[in-house]
């Protein structure tokens, strides 16, 4: 396996293999097989429905591809920087690298520089595919400006519409053709790609996922959720999301020969046109999302959703009233989904009563998939109480990429993983969502580290200390408040001068402070640590609908209200923000 990660242990390796979990089949030898099988079928299509994919096609586009990256030097073991918008293209450049045995690190288009930099100097990347102009951000001006202070410069390769002219060392990716080579020996268990943690550490930690291991969550999820020939996928999420990716996503619908169509904003106009279109039969989206689109359908719409059979909804707490709106306002059918780019999925089925698809995220996708509700000391608790959520199996990771001393603290012992995640199991073994321990703010379906924010915001010269906090919000479930003590003697900043701070650190838009307390001092734990509950619980009491406001000295907004945008495409449900010259 690649240096840097963890294997798991052989005699569990070897009992996966004999189960028929791990078939040990590369997944750019997958999409040979879809294309003698699915042939003249569309595979993919683009949100403008021009560019159409056959399977063949696909298949052909990805050899040349992989001959034109060879041909400039990138090879098995080699990582790329993947972040691309959800395009055809996405998938083309994915495959293309399975077939080198090069492996994609998978940043969000939302990424800046801040990550970018970071996810190039963690992976070693050799490489960075980014997308061209007519995306709101011009990545390609930054990755000229990183590449200036950059100590080992990477390739870049330009994807969509580029710039006439490209600055040395970058490439259109339009360009990158070649033909067909020896595809290389790609061993099914080792890495195939690395997925972004959710990061409770201040930066983001790298995912090993194998080939075997994902080809084996993309084909169980697709059982689960009966896809077919006939099943069309509406990838809505950024597609470098494991949820769109193959849970099974665009990978899974791919493997049941289906059809794939891309979505460039979650905005219930473009998505409801598309689903119309092409007569969609599933997607996933988002808490923030399902909003949306109730809002929409309540308006009227005058779109035909009668296609659309199954409407997953991840990768944040699904309330129950909302839940419960999505059958009769939408027409489709509920599926939750627990899960985390580190393996393990729960969903609830089919079959399940309507009771357990609207209160829980459902049961593991394996029976493989081992779980432990945990006590702080590791002990497991009783049934239905509550506790850490520890897991192993299949396709959940052994450790982070290079990441030994986290791994230490990550994992236990016997292999499993600390997700950090609250939660209980009930009698008949479906799985609740509590809390969770980890500092983490779930913003719409976005991760924010809290100590990451912190870091950045402890670098304005007026701010003593930060702490950043989950914020209740109708819509985006959570936001993200930033708790400041004003360095002594100093006014404390407004909003408006940290977010742009934050902005001209190269962070990510999702990341910045929605609001800002500031106080004299934080309330301290018994052990003298920052009682980030406390400022949970004032701010949850501050902005509860009936509640008055209680110590502090308010909120400094300025009239500068934060903008909604989050990573999945720009969800603006929030609105109505007035968002700060850049
Ligand atoms: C998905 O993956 P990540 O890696 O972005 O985030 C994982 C974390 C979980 O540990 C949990 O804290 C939270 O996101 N989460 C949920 C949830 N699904 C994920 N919290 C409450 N309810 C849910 N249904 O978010 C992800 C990956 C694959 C499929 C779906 C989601």
């Amino acid at each position: 396996m690649l240096d840097g990660c963890v294997p798991w242990p052989e005699d569990v390796a070897a009992k996966y293999r004999a189960a028929g979990y791990w078939r040990g089949e590369p997944l750019g030898m997958l999409l040979g097989r879809w294309a003698e099988q699915y042939g003249e079928r569309e595979a993919l299509v683009g949100a403008d429905g021009c560019s159409r994919v056959t399977y063949r096609a696909l298949d052909r586009w990805c050899d040349r591809l992989a001959a034109g990256f060879a041909a400039r030097g990138i090879g098995a073991g080699e990582r790329v920087l993947v972040q691309l918008p959800n395009t055809p293209e996405f998938v083309a450049v994915c495959f293309a690298l399975f077939r080198l045995g090069a492996l994609p690190v998978f940043a969000l288009p939302a990424h800046r520089a801040a990550e970018v930099g970071h996810l190039l100097e963690l992976s070693g990347a050799v490489a960075h595919i980014l997308p061209g102009t007519g995306t709101g951000y011009d990545h390609v001006a930054a990755a000229v400006e990183a590449r200036a202070r950059r100590a080992r410069p990477v390739q870049v390769f330009v994807a969509g519409e580029a710039p006439a002219v490209l600055p040395e060392g970058f490439t259109a990716l339009a360009d990158v053709d070649g033909d067909p080579v020896a595809p290389a020996d790609v061993d099914a268990s080792d890495v195939a790609f690395f997925l972004l943690s959710g990061g409770t550490t201040a930066l983001p930690k790298l995912i090993p996922r194998t080939h075997d291991d994902y080809a084996y969550q993309c084909r169980v999820t697709a059982g689960i959720c009966g896809l077919d020939a006939d099943s069309v996928y509406l990838a809505v999420l950024p597609a470098e999301f494991n949820f769109p990716f193959g849970c099974p996503g665009i990978l899974g619908t791919l493997h049941a020969g289906g059809r794939v169509v891309f979505a460039l904003s979650p905005q219930p106009e473009e998505c409801f046109a598309l689903i119309e279109r092409e007569h969609v039969t599933f997607t996933s989206v988002i808490p923030t999302i399902v909003h949306l689109w109730l809002a929409a359908a309540a308006q009227g719409h005058g779109r035909d959703l009668g296609s659309l059979q199954l409407l997953q909804v991840g990768s944040a707490k699904l309330h129950e009233e909302l839940a419960a709106r999505i059958g009769p306002e939408l027409g489709v059918r509920l599926q939750q989904v627990f899960g985390m780019a580190e393996g393990l999925l729960t969903f609830t089925r089919d079959d399940d009563p309507a009771d357990v698809v609207l209160r829980t995220q459902g049961r593991p996708v394996s029976e493989a998939d081992e779980i432990r509700v945990a006590d702080p000391d590791g002990r497991p608790v009783p049934r239905g109480e509550t506790g850490e959520l520890l897991t192993r199996g299949p396709y959940t990771l052994r450790g982070y990429y290079r990441a030994p001393e986290h791994n230490a603290r990550a994992f236990t012992e016997d292999g499993f993983y600390r997700s950090g995640d609250l939660v209980r199991l009930t009698a008949d073994g479906q799985l609740v969502v509590e809390g969770r321990i980890k500092d983490v703010v779930i913003r719409g379906g976005d991760k924010v580290s809290a100590t990451e924010v912190e870091g950045h915001l402890g670098a304005h010269p007026d701010v003593q200390q930060a702490a950043v906090v989950a914020m209740p919000d109708p819509v985006w479930g959570e936001k993200v408040c930033a708790y400041i003590v004003p360095a002594p003697g100093r006014p404390a900043p407004p909003m408006a001068a940290l977010r742009r701070l934050l902005r001209a650190r190269g962070l990510a838009d999702y990341k910045l402070p929605d609001r800002v307390e500031v106080v004299d001092a934080f309330p301290l734990t018994g052990l003298n640590k920052v009682d980030k509950k406390a400022l949970a619980a004032d701010i949850a009491a501050k902005t509860a609908p009936t509640r008055p406001t209680t110590a502090g000295h308010g909120p400094t907004t300025d009239g500068d209200t934060a903008g909604g945008g989050g990573s999945a495409g720009g969800v603006t449900a929030a609105g109505g923000g007035r968002e700060e010259a850049a």
